[in-house]
């Protein structure tokens, strides 16, 4: 039985140096022809095994090479492993988490360690950067005549090093271990690992100097020889997921075969949100070893990178699987059922937006697990459509007047719709932080609502008055006030020090405006009817919402929900009434 070439993932944190590790696998230079080094999309790489015999050389002699070579992806850091997401599970067979030892766990090395629980991919740890480790020294083995073969074996390496180096390194090494811990990997180097399926292998290595690059391959061949075999065997039926569609003269969709074969002419069925899109493929391209190019040709086999030109490319959506197409459409349309093409939602919830259906389906999950709700799903920029959704839902539950992006934007006409909107579009390129801004602007708005209901009620606020702008003496009387806490509301009564009803305000008014109330901070024109304000303010600099004893307890109840400056008025108020009823509000 023939087997393919394991797919390997190569995720973690941007900067930690994912493409150079590939690069000194694949011995090529990629990382320096990218825009300011920083990888922009996913993209793949085939490394024939004959490369990697030739690179490991006397290394492998113990080893029995069964596969073919790897099929790597390099994924941008700044964006999503999730991304890549096959039928019932990962796109990848493997994985390398690539972590700069000097830096540790960072945001983006924490959603891969997440998603790669969640979905049981076995990994391994590439601790890249030790050469950055103060001191450290690359030591180049020699032959008898002197002549360089390369960097020591690392374990080797390691122990030449300094009694200081070597101790920076334990700490780094016993930091990142604890912090995998707590992530419930029991995490060891590779060289002291007794049981590869209860323990996870810390490869240090540096991409720049080449140390440990053999020894990460070595764990790599070893790893999918003895537990991957199985996933890795070929049956007849070609199966893929399309990674991205790229619109040029023509479209093509560049896409990765996991299993089978495919020819020029064949039909694929491609999933969708609704019906499988029957199309045939009228071009068919795939990658050259070791390079990002494509060649055009009649027949490829998996596992391949691959890129296709179809007769119909409308509506093909990224991340979706696709698998031949004999005339099977019943038995396809149920395969991609089982396989959760279909993204469920809820009556009720959030509108969140993916840059593809793996990623979408990780940010379900993760949103799941929160308990969050949401009302519709889908691929692609945030648009009218999901805005009216969430404007919709203002209506019903302000709390999912949300919309959630990942790694997508929103398009120009929703810009200037959310100019004057009160949806709120959350986006982000880490799941954990949307979800935590999520959570966050969910808290701040309960609260909002819950203070509003409180306030609605009985107005609680302070005011300064200005006794530079007195407009109108009396009948009614006008004048500048500042709201120093809390709200005024049209028809407050107001008190002053001494606890004696003043007035109800009648009007507010802010710059010749009539409005209904006015917040902290606000400065405006007031009207009092009833008095004169020569003889009843001019000695008073602060006026005070009038309270009941009742009211007073249930803001006093609910005190979480006031600001400083409130919980000082509600104290000072209770001060004043207290001057003529000690009991008052006790
Ligand atoms: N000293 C040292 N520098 C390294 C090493 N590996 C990578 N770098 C440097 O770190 C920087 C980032 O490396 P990349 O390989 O582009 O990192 P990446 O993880 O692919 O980054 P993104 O694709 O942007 O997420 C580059 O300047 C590399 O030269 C290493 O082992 N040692
Ligand atoms: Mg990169």
């Amino acid at each position: 039985m023939l087997i393919r070439q394991p797919i390997v993932t190569v995720a973690g944190h941007v900067d930690h140096g994912k493409t150079t590790i590939l690069d000194s696998i694949r011995k090529t230079k990629i990382v320096e022809t990218e825009a300011g080094g920083i990888t922009q999309k996913i993209s793949f790489t085939k490394v024939p095994i004959e490369i990697i015999k030739k690179r490991l050389a006397d290394k492998s002699k113990d080893i029995k090479l069964e596969i073919p070579g790897f099929l790597f992806i390099d994924t941008p850091g700044h964006a999503a492993f999730s991304h890549l997401r096959k039928r019932g599970g990962s796109l990848a067979d493997l994985v390398i988490l690539v972590i700069d030892i000097n830096e540790g766990i960072m945001p983006q090395t924490k959603e891969v360690i997440e998603l790669l629980k969640l979905s049981k991919i076995p990994f391994v740890v590439a601790l890249n950067k030790i050469d950055n480790i103060s001191g450290w020294r690359t030591n180049l083995r020699e032959d008898t005549s002197k002549k360089p073969l390369g960097v020591l074996d690392l374990k080797e390496s390691i122990e030449n090093q300094s009694t200081n180096v070597k101790t920076s390194f334990q700490e780094k090494l016993f930091t990142l271990m604890a912090s995998l811990h707590y992530y419930g990997f029991n995490a060891k180097l590779f060289y002291e690992i007794t049981d590869f399926t209860k323990e996870l292998a810390l490869v240090p290595c540096s991409g720049k100097t080449e140390e440990g690059i053999n020894e990460l391959i070595l764990m790599l061949i070893g790893l999918s020889q003895k537990f991957l075999k199985e996933n890795l065997k070929l049956t007849k039926d070609a199966k893929g997921v399309v990674l991205e569609i790229k619109k040029e003269k023509l479209t093509y969709l560049e896409s990765i075969l996991y299993d089978g074969s495919l020819k020029i002419n064949d039909e694929v069925a491609i999933a969708s949100f609704s019906q499988p899109i029957i199309t045939k493929i009228r071009v068919l391209e795939e990658i050259l070893p070791l390079s990002n190019k494509f060649k055009a040709t009649k027949e490829v086999g998996a596992a391949n990178g691959i890129r296709m030109q179809v007769t119909d490319s409308t509506n093909i959506l990224p991340g979706m699987p696709f698998t031949i197409f004999k005339n099977n459409l019943e038995e396809i349309k149920k395969e991609f059922k089982k396989e959760g093409v279909q993204i469920k939602t809820d009556k009720q919830g959030i509108i969140i937006k993916a840059d593809s259906l793996g990623s979408l389906e990780a940010l379900i999950t993760m949103l799941r697990q929160n308990n969050i709700k949401t009302i519709s799903a889908g691929i692609g920029n945030i648009n009218k459509k999901d805005f009216i959704s969430a404007e919709t839902n203002l209506k019903d539950d302000p709390l999912n007047a949300i919309i959630l992006g990942f790694n997508v934007e929103e398009d120009d006409e929703v810009k200037q719709l959310m100019k004057t909107s009160k949806v709120k579009i959350i986006k982000d390129l880490v799941i954990y932080k949307i979800i935590e801004n999520l959570s966050k602007f969910q808290e701040e708005k309960n609260n909002e609502i819950k203070k509003e209901k409180l306030t609605g009620l009985s107005p609680l606020c302070k005011l300064a008055v200005l006794h530079q702008y007195i407009f109108r003496n009396s009948n009614p009387a006008v004048f500048g006030v500042k709201v120093e806490a809390g709200k005024l509301k049209t028809n407050t009564s107001l008190i002053n020090d001494l606890g004696e009803h003043v007035a109800k305000v009648k009007s507010i008014q802010e710059q010749n405006h009539s409005i209904n109330d006015a917040e902290q901070g606000k400065e405006i024109a007031i009207s009092l009817p009833g008095i004169m304000f020569d003889r009843v303010l001019t000695n008073v600099d602060y006026l005070y919402s009038d309270l009941t004893e009742a009211q007073f307890k249930h803001f006093k109840e609910n005190k979480d929900l006031l600001n400083k400056e409130e919980i000082q008025t509600l104290q000072r108020i209770a001060q004043i009434k207290r001057k003529q009823k000690p009991t008052w509000g006790v």
